[in-house]
């Protein structure tokens, strides 16, 4: 909680001044920590955050040319699906709920809560999180729309009807690489946003935006809103041109270029 110059870190009761040098990354750490505390996101979840941040750290904390490129090419995805789908996992509720709930809100994509370490407790939280930030309707909690995707073992493999089972694209972001293949073969576009480049998420997806979840948000909200206007070529075009296999070699060869 933000409060005047300093903000709170809950859990230890302890005060954080907005002028500490790595006070952003507290901050968001922070708002893990409260997601963690409402029961949303998982112990694990605190982890993957950590990964999350070595990587960010190696990548300059900043969207770089290749994720706004990749950003791009993922609003040009979204813009152009039937059945868009966004996955909604604890730490991305935890960290970015209410620019998922504007998102879709604005362009009529769907919520759907689908957890690793699926619990009904967390779901509930989950789902109450992105009510709190307007959403309506939140896809994902009601097991008589629920079905199974094949070949997937993991928990999940539950998903809504109406969701991520009939969805053209599907937007997974922090994921973990089985459900992506799983996708893939599905036939579907999958979009993911992770900090790791190397993950097998990230080599798997068809668009990957290597970038934090909470720097990219934003943007896409901006850059859909700016695309919306634009004609279907100029989407298909853009979406021809991207090629995600260079993508991902650039921000790799970007983040061995920061250990010089
Ligand atoms: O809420 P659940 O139960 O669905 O579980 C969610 C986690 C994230 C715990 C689960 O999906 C998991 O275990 O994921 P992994 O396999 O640890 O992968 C998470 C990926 O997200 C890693 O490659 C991290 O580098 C990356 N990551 C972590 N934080 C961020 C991130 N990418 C973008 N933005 C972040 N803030």
């Amino acid at each position: 909680m933000i409060l005047g110059q300093v903000f709170y870190s809950m859990m230890n009761n302890v005060k954080i001044p907005l002028t500490h040098p790595r006070s952003v990354s507290l901050h968001i750490r922070e708002k893990l920590v409260e997601g963690f505390r409402i029961g949303a996101v998982a112990y694990e979840g605190l982890i993957a955050h950590g990964r999350g941040e070595s990587f960010d750290y190696l990548l300059g904390e900043k969207t770089t040319k290749y994720a706004l490129d990749a950003i791009r090419a993922a609003a040009c995805q979204l813009l152009l699906a039937r059945h868009p789908i966004i996955s909604v996992n604890g730490n991305v509720a935890a960290l970015c709920s209410d620019d998922l709930v504007k998102l879709s809100k604005t362009f009529g994509i769907p919520l759907e809560v689908n957890l690793f370490y699926r619990t009904d407790k967390r779901e509930k939280a989950i789902s109450k999180m992105l009510k709190k930030s307007g959403a309506e309707k939140v896809l994902g909690l009601d097991t008589k729309s629920c079905t199974s995707l094949p070949e997937l073992a993991s928990n999940r493999r539950r998903v809504d009807i109406e969701g991520i089972y009939k969805a053209d694209v599907v937007l997974v972001p922090l994921e973990d690489g089985d459900r992506t293949e799983s996708l893939v073969k599905l036939k579907k576009k999958v979009i993911t946003v992770d900090l790791n480049p190397l993950s097998r998420t990230a080599q798997t997806s068809h668009i990957s935006i290597i970038d934090n979840i909470v720097r990219v948000m934003p943007l896409l909200n901006q850059i859909l809103f700016d695309f919306q206007k634009r004609k279907k070529s100029f989407l298909d075009n853009y979406l021809k041109k991207f090629d995600n296999k260079k993508n991902l070699d650039g921000s790799i060869n970007l983040i061995r270029g920061n250990f010089s």
